[in-house]
C-alpha cells in the first residue's frame, strides 16, 4: 500500500468513526467520493420531486371549490417550491451546481419520485395527496432529520414541519368529503382506491432489492430500511382510514397480533419499474412541464444577471 492509499484509508476510518459517534459531516469536512455521490443523487432527487410534486396539484388550483382551499392548496404548493428551494441549496454545499442539476432532470438522467407520474382526475386526489403522500413523505423525511449530512438533516427540519400541515389539510378535505353527500363519499373513496398503492411505492423497492440501501444505511444517510418505513407508514394510516369510513383498496390488509404490525398485499412492482423507467401515465407531461417552465424563464435569468453585471461594472467604476 503506498502512503497514499494509506492516508485515504485512514481518512475514510476517521469518516466511519465520525459517523457512528453521530458527529454530523459539515460541506468542507472530508468525505468519501461515494458518499458525495450518493447524497447528490439522493438529495437531488429529492429537490426534482418537490418540484415535479408541485404539478398534479397545480391542475386544481384554478378549480378549488371554494376560496378558502384555494388559498390553503395555493400556500401548500408554494411551500412545496420552498423545499425544492432549500434542497437544490444543500444540495450545491456537495459541488454540483443548479444547472447540472436541472440538466439531469430535463436529460432524464435524475429521477424524481414515482408518484408524481400519476393523474389528478377529482378534487378529493387533492385531499388523497395531502394525506396519503405527503403522510409517506414525512414518514421517510422524520428518519432524514437524523441523516449524517448537516445541511440534509437540518433542511428536513423545517420542511417536516410544514408537510405535517400538509398531511393535515389533506385530511380535512378527505374529512369533509367522506363526511358530505353520497358523490363526495365515492370520489374519497375513488381516490384512495387510486393513491393507495402508487403511495407504498414512494418507499422504493423492498429491502432485498434496494441496491443502495446497505451503504446508505452504513453511512447513517438512511436511517430505516424502505421496507421498515413502508411498514411504519401502513400502520399508521389504517386507522386513519377506518376513521373515515373508507376502505384501503387491499384484500390481504389484516392486523397480525403476532407481528404487532398490519400485514398488507404485494405491491406491483412491474408498474412501479414501468413509471420509473419513463413509462408511467405522466411521465412525459411532467417533464415537459419542467423543461418549458425552464426554457420560459430563460430571460427571467438573463436579465438577472445582466443586472447583477452593470452592478457590479458601476461599483468598480465608482471604486
Ligand atoms: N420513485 O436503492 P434504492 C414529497 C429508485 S417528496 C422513483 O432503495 P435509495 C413531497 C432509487 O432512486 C418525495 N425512483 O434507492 C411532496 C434508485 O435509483 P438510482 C420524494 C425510486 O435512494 C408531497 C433505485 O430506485 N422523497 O413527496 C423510487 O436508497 C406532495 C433503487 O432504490 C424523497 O426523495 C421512487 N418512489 O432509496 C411534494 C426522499 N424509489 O437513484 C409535493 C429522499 C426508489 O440508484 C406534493 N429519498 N427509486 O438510479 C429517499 O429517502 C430515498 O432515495 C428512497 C429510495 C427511499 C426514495
Amino acid at each position: 500500500m503506498d502512503v497514499i492509499d494509506q492516508e485515504h484509508d485512514e481518512l475514510e476510518t476517521a469518516f466511519q468513526a465520525k459517523v457512528e459517534a453521530e458527529q454530523r459531516i459539515e460541506p468542507k469536512d472530508w468525505m468519501p467520493e461515494k458518499y458525495r455521490q450518493t447524497l447528490i443523487r439522493q438529495m437531488s432527487q429529492h429537490a426534482h420531486s418537490e418540484i415535479v410534486g408541485m404539478l398534479p396539484e397545480g391542475n386544481w388550483l384554478t378549480r378549488a371549490p371554494s376560496l378558502k382551499r384555494k388559498t390553503i392548496l395555493m400556500a401548500k404548493i408554494q411551500d412545496e417550491g420552498g423545499h425544492g428551494l432549500y434542497l437544490y441549496s444543500a444540495t450545491e454545499t456537495l459541488g454540483i451546481s443548479r444547472d447540472e442539476m436541472f440538466e439531469q432532470l430535463h436529460s432524464g438522467k435524475a429521477k424524481y419520485s414515482s408518484i408524481f407520474n400519476y393523474p389528478t382526475l377529482n378534487w378529493a386526489d387533492i385531499g388523497a395527496i395531502g394525506w396519503l403522500v405527503d403522510g409517506a413523505a414525512i414518514t421517510n423525511q422524520i428518519a432524514l432529520c437524523r441523516c449524517s449530512y448537516g445541511p440534509y438533516a437540518r433542511a428536513m427540519i423545517r420542511i417536516c414541519k410544514e408537510e405535517s400541515f400538509h398531511q393535515r389539510q389533506g385530511y380535512d378535505i378527505m374529512m369533509t368529503m367522506a363526511q358530505g353527500t353520497k358523490e363526495q363519499r365515492e370520489m374519497a373513496q375513488d381516490a384512495l382506491n387510486r393513491w393507495w398503492w402508487p403511495t407504498l411505492m414512494m418507499f422504493g423497492p423492498n429491502d432485498a432489492n434496494s441496491a443502495n440501501s446497505a451503504q446508505s444505511m452504513k453511512w447513517r444517510i438512511k436511517r430505516q430500511s424502505n421496507d421498515d418505513l413502508r411498514q411504519k407508514f401502513v400502520d399508521a394510516t389504517v386507522p386513519q382510514a377506518e376513521f373515515l369510513g373508507l376502505t384501503i383498496p387491499d384484500d390481504k390488509l389484516a392486523w397480525n397480533d403476532v407481528r404487532g404490525h398490519y400485514d398488507f398485499g404485494e405491491i406491483d412492482w412491474e408498474e412501479f419499474k414501468a413509471v420509473v423507467k419513463g413509462n408511467g401515465l405522466c411521465n412525459r407531461e411532467r417533464l415537459q412541464a419542467r423543461v418549458d417552465a425552464h426554457d420560459g424563464g430563460k430571460w427571467v435569468r438573463d436579465a438577472a444577471l445582466a443586472y447583477a453585471a452593470k452592478k457590479a461594472d458601476r461599483k468598480a467604476k465608482a471604486a
